[in-house]
């Protein structure tokens, strides 16, 4: 019986690889006592790969087009759904005897590791359809029968919506009605779209929020970060930015800018990448002092009087300092 639990994250290039650092940094932060997986895609770097396996206790990479198994012959009949059966490949952590899957865009707010006590299938319910569950943040029980029941069905019904969460919702498809231990509260999978679209519960229950899903086309890592005054640049300008709450944004760029990016630098070394911050402004460089104008005293003091202090030239600190010193000899 395996005895370790996991929470387990899935990045199939760089820039999901940085969300993924993002999460499982938020979750160490939190002191979880479980075990953190990042399933990685071929294509991440070895940079990234290297920065993964200092916050996460196992990086595994899923290759299904040459695994060689039944998910490689599933990927054959239907090779749009590669990200989802690189997905579904979460069943075959059978060293883990139970799971909590977040994706790379979650970010964690909370300790959550109470999410163990859950039973396979739960989740939250989507916010666009809530008697589907979000496959953002689900409980589940790693196993190869499962593994190969999901990939048969991918492979007779598809998925309706394209994507991983059509085939789970079929496939698990008593999530809405059978067992309410198994909704999660929204609470544990917050889409930053909902913010929006039912502020007033926002405003009552929002700082409650314990996992906050940045849905949407528009990415944490899509914006820029201005780390000299803790600032989230291109908001706004970027499409659909209004989905993802200003706070949150700001959090997910605090723990990268903290804890991620210093693995990334140590992990590149001298080789360039996208850091994400904007290229640091060199402070106005102050206007060359402007020659002495030559002025009689008697003008200066005219001059001086009136409220027409010439800070630059005449009367620059250092002219004053320098008189003074003269006095002072
Ligand atoms: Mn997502």
């Amino acid at each position: 019986m395996a005895a370790y639990q996991a929470f387990v994250t899935l990045a199939t290039n760089d820039s999901y690889a940085k969300g993924a650092m993002v999460l499982g940094q938020s979750l160490r932060n939190h002191n979880t006592t479980k075990k953190l997986v990042a399933l990685i895609g071929p294509n991440v770097a070895e940079a990234c790969r290297e920065a993964l396996a200092s916050i996460f206790d196992e990086v595994r990479v899923v290759d299904v087009m040459d695994s060689g198994d039944s998910a490689h012959l599933a990927l054959m009949k239907r090779p749009d759904l590669g990200v989802t059966f690189t997905k579904l490949h979460c069943w075959t952590l059978t060293q883990y005897s139970k799971c909590v899957f977040m994706d790379a865009d979650t970010l964690v707010l909370s300790n959550i590791d109470e999410l163990f006590e859950r039973e396979e299938l739960s989740a939250a319910p989507d916010p666009g359809w809530p008697d589907c569950f979000n496959s953002g943040v689900f409980v589940f029980r790693p196993s190869k029968e499962t593994h190969e029941r999901l990939l048969t069905f991918c492979d007779e019904n598809g998925s309706f919506d394209g994507g991983d969460q059509g085939v789970l919702n079929s496939y698990f498809n008593t999530w809405a009605t059978a067992d309410i231990s198994k909704h999660l509260p929204f609470l544990y999978n917050l889409s930053s779209v909902s913010i929006y679209s039912y502020k007033p519960a926002f405003k009552q229950y929002g700082h409650e929020a314990k996992v906050v899903h940045f849905l949407g086309k528009t990415k944490p890592w899509n914006y820029s970060y201005d780390p000299q005054k803790g600032e989230v640049r291109d908001h706004a300008a970027l499409p659909d930015s209004c989905h993802l709450h200003p706070d949150y944004l700001l959090t997910w760029w605090q723990v990268y800018a903290k804890f991620v990016l210093p693995l990334l630098q140590q992990a590149y070394g001298d080789k360039p990448f996208t850091s994400g911050f904007v290229e640091a402004t060199p402070p106005p460089t102050p206007p060359p002092p402007r020659p002495a104008q030559n002025l009689s005293s008697e003008e200066r003091k005219q001059r001086w009087e009136a409220g027409q202090i010439d800070y630059l030239g005449d009367d620059a600190f250092a002219n004053i300092k320098r008189k003074l010193d003269s006095f002072l000899k």
